[in-house]
Order: structure tokens, then sequence, then C-alpha cells
């Protein structure tokens, strides 16, 4: 899907146009993979565009950039700033919101100490990511044949930028194949997670998601929907999950700021079924928080104005 266009980035410290928002061909992260980034996304709520849990992103990309000794030079609340600024520049009412701190042009070579890093704000307009009819009736995904890669390789608990290679590796084969997305197991054979979302699976009335030691990215979506199982009531436990606990379920779903809450109808041609009435209840619920209607939960949300 083409990026729509809107009119500033922050970049660096500052608003820059659209176009002019470019990096040189050596930059050390264009080579290496060696940037961190977050996706967080603002929806439109009574009270003006509010961007969900801003700082529990912006401290995950603190923590990512910690992983590979990068010092981001500018402060949490500043980045807080920074976002609120580029989205209010922009106009925008609601908005997928990308944060970048990579290594930049200054020295090439494996030891990225000596390149600087810069850090960037993008924001645009980004529909259902899985599409509407994914959101509404539930997607098709297909296990991978890549695994996740292993925490000892390239740690999961950071979102770096070479890592995606896994996820991109994983989700060509799976939309080749003729599916959605992809579901990656780790090296041990567990369910970790779905090329960019966490999983969830409903198995008795009780939810299940694989613990962060699978490999899955510790989702901050993931996160907002354990704590909204716990408060609807909801049995949520972390668990290695087999690919058969996925055939098996009475529902599944994915979970991830992109991908928001999306049920799962089918993994691997085994039938799932319709969107099932956990996940319905959790979609509702976590709809309804993000766009600001839920007073038990104003504290995940940053307005804009
Ligand atoms: N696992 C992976 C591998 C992942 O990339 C994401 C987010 C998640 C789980 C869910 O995390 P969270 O967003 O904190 O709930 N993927 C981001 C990038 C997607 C993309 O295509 O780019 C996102 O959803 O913004």
């Amino acid at each position: 899907m083409p990026i729509p266009k809107v009119d500033k980035i922050w970049m660096d410290g500052r608003l820059v146009d659209w176009d002019q928002a470019q990096v040189h061909l050596l930059t050390h992260s264009l080579h290496y993979g060696s940037g961190v980034f977050e996706g967080v996304r603002a929806y439109e709520t009574p009270r003006g565009p509010a961007v969900f849990r801003l700082v529990d992103h912006l401290e995950r990309l603190f923590r990512s950039a910690s992983v590979y000794k990068m010092e981001i030079p500018f402060s949490l609340e500043v980045l807080v700033e920074a976002t609120k600024l580029v989205i209010k520049a922009n106009g925008l009412k609601s908005c997928y919101i990308r944060p970048i701190a990579f290594r930049g042009y200054g020295e090439m070579g494996l030891n990225p100490m000596g390149a600087p890093v810069n850090v960037a704000i993008a924001v645009w307009p980004w529909g259902a990511y899985l599409g509407e009819e994914g959101i509404k009736h539930g997607v098709r995904a297909k296990i991978s044949s890549f695994r996740r890669n292993d925490s000892n390789a390239i740690p999961t608990a950071a979102k770096a930028c070479g890592q995606y290679l896994n996820s991109i590796l994983a989700k060509m084969e799976a939309v080749e194949a003729g599916y959605d997305e992809a579901i990656l197991l780790n090296m041990q054979g567990h369910v970790a997670d779905g090329a960019g979302e966490n999983i969830f699976v409903v198995r008795n009335g009780k939810l299940y998601t694989p613990p962060t030691s699978s490999g899955a990215l510790e989702g901050i979506t993931r996160d907002s929907v354990m704590r909204i199982a716990e408060d609807l009531g909801i049995p949520c436990f972390e668990r290695d999950l087999l690919r058969t606990d996925l055939y098996l379920a009475d529902e599944a779903f994915f979970t991830g700021t992109a991908a928001e809450v999306v049920p799962i109808r089918e993994v691997d041609d085994r039938f799932i079924g319709e969107p099932g009435p956990i996940t319905r209840r959790i979609q509702e619920k976590f709809f309804s928080i993000v766009k600001g209607l839920e007073k038990d939960y104003e504290h995940w949300l940053e307005y804009v104005e």
C-alpha cells in the first residue's frame, strides 16, 4: 500500500517538509539494520486526537536502543512533545506514528559506536493493517517455514530494524501462498508471534498467549488485552503453545498497534471459525478505549491538545 503523503516529518529536533525528510546513502542502518523503531497509533476521541500508550511505546524505544548501546540524543519528554507536534502540524485526527532512532551517516563498519544517532517521527493515516474484512470476519494465517529468530541471535525483546528481515521472509511466504498473515514458531517449535502481531487463543473460556521467552515481542497491545481480559473477568495465561493449540482453538486473534485486534479465522487451512464471543468482547472494549469512551482507561491516552 503506498504511504499517504502528509506535510511534515519531525527529524532531529525540527519539522521538515515530507519530501525533505532524507538521509545519506551511507547511513549505517541502511546497510546493517542498526536502527530501533516503534509503531504507535493516535485515534480520534471526543477531546480530539489521542495517542494510545505513547509513553509506554517510547519507553520501549529507549529499551530497544539500550540493547544496542545506542544513546538517543533526546529525552523521552522531548519525544512525547515532538509526537504531539507532528500530529498537530499535519492536522491529523487519527494516524499511525513511526518513531525511529538509527545509526546515521559518518562511519561504516560493524562497530556502530562512531556513527551518529538520528531520530525521526513520521505520521500518516494507516487504515486496517490486515484489511477491514479481516477485522470483521477474521484472517487466514499460515505457520511459516521460517522460524522466529532466536533471541540469542537477535534479541527479540528489542524492536530493531534488522530483525524484521525475519518477519519479511515469513510475510512474503504467507502472502504468496494466498494467506493474510504468517505465524512464526521459535527454534523449539513453540508458537512465538505473527509477522507483526502477538497472538492469543481461547480454549474453554480462557485466554492463552505465548510468554515473551518464546521470542514474542513484548507487545503493548498484548499487554492492553491482558489488562482488558482481567477487567472483564476472563482468565488469561502466558503459556507455551503448540501449533495444534492453534488448530484446536475455540477462538484466536492477533494483536498489534498496526493490526489492532484481528480475529483469526483459519490456521493452515484448519477452520477456527467466525470471530467468537470472547474475541468480540475484547475487540469492542479495545476500540472503545482507544476512542476515549472508557473513563477507567483514560490513563492510556495522551491527548494531543
Ligand atoms: N510482534 C511483532 C513481531 C511486531 O512487529 C509487533 C508490532 C507486535 C508483535 C505487537 O506489538 P505492539 O504494537 O506493541 O502491540 N508491529 C509493528 C510494526 C508493524 C509493521 O508492519 O511495521 C506495529 O504494529 O506497529
